[in-house]
C-alpha cells in the first residue's frame, strides 16, 4: 500500500517528487485499514437487515412469494456456435451492413437486458440476474442479431441505485456472450446523460465502450437534430471498428392528416438521407412511444428502402398492444431487424413478445427459426426473477390506445406515474397525460424522447400542480418561474427542433435570457483527461481505472456516492437480488460468490436489540463460523 500511496500522491503525479519527497510526506506512511471483502459484504447485508434497502423503503410486502428461478437448459460441452459478432469481425462494419441488408430471414434484437426493464421496472435489473443466464443464452440462441444490454438510463441507475459499476456489467456480459453483437443506446451529444457533454468526453466514452464490449451503437437525438448526432456517428465510424446505427425518432402519424403536418413521410425520408450521408451503417426507426401503426409501417419502410441503401432496424414499444401487427407489416415491407423482449419482460411499455413474434412469422417466407421451448424457459426464468423487482412495477395493467393521443414514450410512462404520485398528483394523472399532449403543442410539436420528453413531462407536472393551463403560459408567462429544465430546453441546451421554437413561448419562458442555435457542445471546453485523472486521484485518494474517471466525469455526484458505497461495502453486484433488496430472515442462509472461484456462505442467526450507541449486534455465520457485526440502526 506504501507504493500505492506514492503513485497516487498529487506531488508524485505532478512529476514534482524530489529526493526529500518521502521524508517530507509522512502521510505516505498512513495506511487505511481495509476490511476484507467478506466483512464488507456482511456490513452491507447487516445494513439491509437492520435498516432496509432505501430503494424499496415503504414498498416491501413480506407476503410475496419470491421463489428461486429455474435456469434454462443448455449443454456446456457443446461448441459455442458463431454468431453476428463473428460475422462483424470477419466482414468489418461496412461489409457487415451490406450483408445485413441482403439477408432474407428476419433478424431479432433482444432488449430484455436494457429497454425492457427500463420500461417496466424502472431500470432496476441487476447484473447478478443477467449473468445467471447470459452464457446460456449465447449458447442456446446464437442466431439472435444483438442483445441490447447497455446505455440509456442503465448507466445512471446502475451507479445511483444499484451501486454497481456499469462498465463491469458490460465486461462480464461480453465475456459471457462472445458470439452475439452487444448493443447500447446513446443519446448523441447527451451521451448516457440528460445534457450536452464536451465532444471529446463522448469520443473517449465511445472508444471505451467499444473496447469493453459494445458492437452496435444506437445513436439518437431527442429532437431528431442531425447536429446532435453527427459527431457521435463520426466517433463510432472513425475511432472504432463497430457499427454506428443512427435513428429517426418516430412521432405523430404519417397517415393522419391531423398529425402529419410536420412529421410526414418527406420529413422522415430527408432525415434518413442525412443519416446515410453522415456515415451510419444502419438506420433505426426508433418508435419510442409505440406510435407507428401497421399501415404506416408499410408506407414508411417501403419508402425508406427505396431511399437509402442502409439496413433498417425497427424499435417500438407495445404500449397500445398493437405493435406485433406493425412488425408483421414491417417484415412484409422489408425491415431487416426488429426489437423484441423475452415473454415475461415484454408487452405494455416494453417491446413486443419475442417468443410470440417468432411464432407470428411462422409460415412467412422471412421466418427465422428459434428453439421455442428454450425461449420459453428463458421467459420463465425472467418471470420468476421479475417478482424480486415488484416494488418497481408501474401498475399499468393493459394496453392503452391513449398513447396515440399523449405520445408519452414507453420508458417515461412508467416513471411519470411515480413522479406524479410523489407530487401528490396521482388522482390527477389523467390530467397530467392530457397536459403532456398540450405542452407538446405549446412547444411547437416536438420529438419527445429522453431528454426532451422529460422536459415536456416536467412542464406538464408543473402546470397541473400549479393549476395552470398552457394558455396561462402565453397570457401570464412573464410572471411565472418555469422549471429549470424547461428554460434549458428553450435556451438551446439540448438542441433545435424541426421548425425552431415558437417565438412567443420562448420569450415567455426565457424572459431576458438569450437563446442560442448552435451546438450546445460548442459552448463546453474540452476535457483535459490528464488533469482530470490527477484530480480524481486527489479527490478519491488513489488513481481510478479509466472507466471510473469516465463515470465520474459523466455523473460527478452520483459517482461520488457510488464510490463511497463501494469503499464501505465492496462490490454489492455479487449479492443475490432477493437478499440485496429484502435482506435475510433469521435462520436463513445465502451463498455469495465474492470473487471468481471464491464463495462464502452467509447465515443470519439473530438480530440483537438496539444498544445505547444506537447500534444492533447482528449474529451472522460466515462459512459456518459465528461473526458478529455492530450495525447502526437508522430506521
Ligand atoms: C433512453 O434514452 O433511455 C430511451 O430509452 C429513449 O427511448
Ligand atoms: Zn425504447
Amino acid at each position: 500500500q506504501f507504493l500505492q500511496n506514492i503513485i497516487a500522491h498529487p506531488v508524485f503525479m505532478a512529476g514534482e517528487a524530489n529526493v526529500d519527497f518521502i521524508k517530507d510526506h509522512q502521510e505516505l506512511f498512513k495506511f487505511k485499514t481495509r476490511q476484507d471483502r467478506a466483512t464488507k459484504v456482511l456490513s452491507f447485508l447487516g445494513d439491509v437487515i437492520v435498516n432496509g434497502n432505501p430503494d424499496v423503503r415503504g414498498l416491501v410486502d413480506p407476503k410475496r412469494d419470491l421463489r428461486k428461478p429455474r435456469l434454462p437448459h443448455y449443454d456446456p460441452a457443446a461448441p459455442l456456435q458463431p454468431g453476428t459478432k463473428d460475422k462483424l469481425t470477419e466482414l468489418g462494419p461496412d461489409e457487415f451492413a451490406k450483408w445485413l441488408r441482403a439477408e432474407r430471414q428476419i433478424h431479432y434484437t433482444d432488449t430484455t437486458l436494457r429497454d425492457a426493464h427500463q420500461s417496466l421496472l424502472a431500470t432496476r435489473m441487476r447484473t447478478f440476474d443477467m449473468l445467471k443466464v447470459a452464457e446460456r443464452y449465447a449458447r442456446q440462441h446464437p442466431q439472435t442479431f444483438s442483445l441490447e444490454c447497455w446505455g440509456g438510463a442503465t448507466f445512471d441507475v446502475a451507479l445511483r441505485f444499484l451501486h454497481e459499476d456499469p462498465w463491469e456489467r458490460l465486461a462480464k456480459l461480453r465475456a459471457a456472450v462472445p458470439n452475439i453483437l452487444l448493443q447500447m443506446l446513446i443519446r448523441g451529444a447527451n451521451g448516457v446523460g440528460y445534457k450536452a457533454y464536451p465532444d471529446n468526453l463522448t469520443e473517449r466514452f465511445v472508444e471505451q465502450a467499444a473496447e469493453t464490449g459494445i458492437d452496435v451503437f444506437r445513436i439518437f437525438d431527442s429532437l431528431n437534430w442531425m447536429k446532435g448526432m453527427e459527431a457521435c456517428i463520426g466517433f463510432v465510424r472513425n475511432r472504432t471498428d463497430r457499427l454506428a446505427e443512427a435513428c429517426i425518432c418516430y412521432t405523430g402519424d404519417i397517415l393522419d392528416p391531423r398529425r402529419n403536418q410536420k412529421y410526414n413521410l418527406d420529413y422522415y425520408l430527408r432525415l434518413a438521407r442525412q443519416i446515410e450521408d453522415a456515415g451510419a451503417h444502419i438506420l433505426c426507426i426508433k418508435d419510442m412511444a409505440g406510435l407507428l401503426k401497421p399501415y404506416a409501417a408499410t408506407e414508411l419502410i417501403t419508402a425508406l428502402r427505396d431511399t437509402v441503401s442502409l439496413p433498417i432496424h425497427l424499435h417500438t414499444h407495445d404500449t397500445s398492444s398493437l405493435q406485433p401487427a406493425t412488425y408483421l407489416k414491417a417484415v412484409e415491407a422489408g425491415v431487416d431487424v426488429i426489437d423484441v423482449a423475452l415473454g415475461a419482460l415484454s408487452g405494455l411499455t416494453s417491446q413486443p413478445n419475442f417468443n410470440a413474434v417468432v411464432e407470428m412469422l411462422r409460415g412467412q417466407e422471412r421466418h427465422r427459426e428459434f428453439d421455442q421451448e428454450s425461449l420459453n424457459e428463458f421467459s420463465n426464468y425472467w418471470e420468476t426473477v421479475r417478482e424480486y423487482y415488484y416494488p418497481f412495477e408501474s401498475g399499468l395493467k393493459a394496453g392503452t390506445s391513449e398513447v396515440f393521443q399523449h405520445e408519452i414514450p414507453g420508458g417515461q410512462y412508467s416513471n411519470l406515474r411515480p413522479q406524479a404520485a410523489s407530487l401528490g398528483l396521482l388522482d390527477k394523472f389523467e390530467t397530467v397525460k392530457t397536459t403532456f399532449a398540450e405542452v407538446n403543442q405549446l412547444f411547437g410539436d416536438i420529438v419527445k424522447v429522453t431528454p426532451s420528453s422529460k422536459v415536456v413531462g416536467d412542464m406538464a407536472l408543473f402546470l397541473v400542480s400549479n393549476n395552470l393551463t398552457t394558455r396561462d403560459v402565453l397570457e401570464k408567462g412573464h410572471t411565472l418561474n418555469f422549471p429549470e429544465s424547461v428554460r434549458d430546453l428553450f435556451r438551446g441546451d439540448i438542441g433545435q427542433p424541426e421548425g425552431g421554437w415558437p417565438r412567443e413561448v420562448q420569450q415567455a419562458i426565457l424572459k431576458d435570457e438569450q437563446p442560442f442555435t448552435d451546438r450546445p457542445n460548442e459552448h463546453l471546453a474540452p476535457i483535459d483527461f490528464g488533469a482530470e485523472e490527477a484530480r480524481f486521484a486527489e479527490k478519491f485518494g488513489r488513481r481510478g481505472k479509466f472507466t471510473d474517471v469516465l463515470s465520474w466525469l459523466l455523473y460527478p455526484k452520483v459517482f461520488e456516492q457510488y464510490w463511497q458505497h463501494r469503499e464501505e461495502y465492496g462490490d454489492v453486484a455479487v449479492v443475490p437480488t432477493r437478499v440485496f433488496y429484502y435482506g435475510l430472515q433469521p435462520g436463513e442462509e445465502t451463498i455469495i460468490d465474492i470473487a471468481r472461484g471464491k464463495s462464502i456462505i452467509v447465515g443470519l442467526q439473530s438480530i440483537g436489540p438496539v444498544n445505547e450507541d444506537g447500534c444492533r449486534t447482528i449474529f451472522f455465520t460466515l462459512n459456518g463460523q459465528t461473526r458478529n457485526l455492530e450495525i447502526r440502526d437508522t430506521s
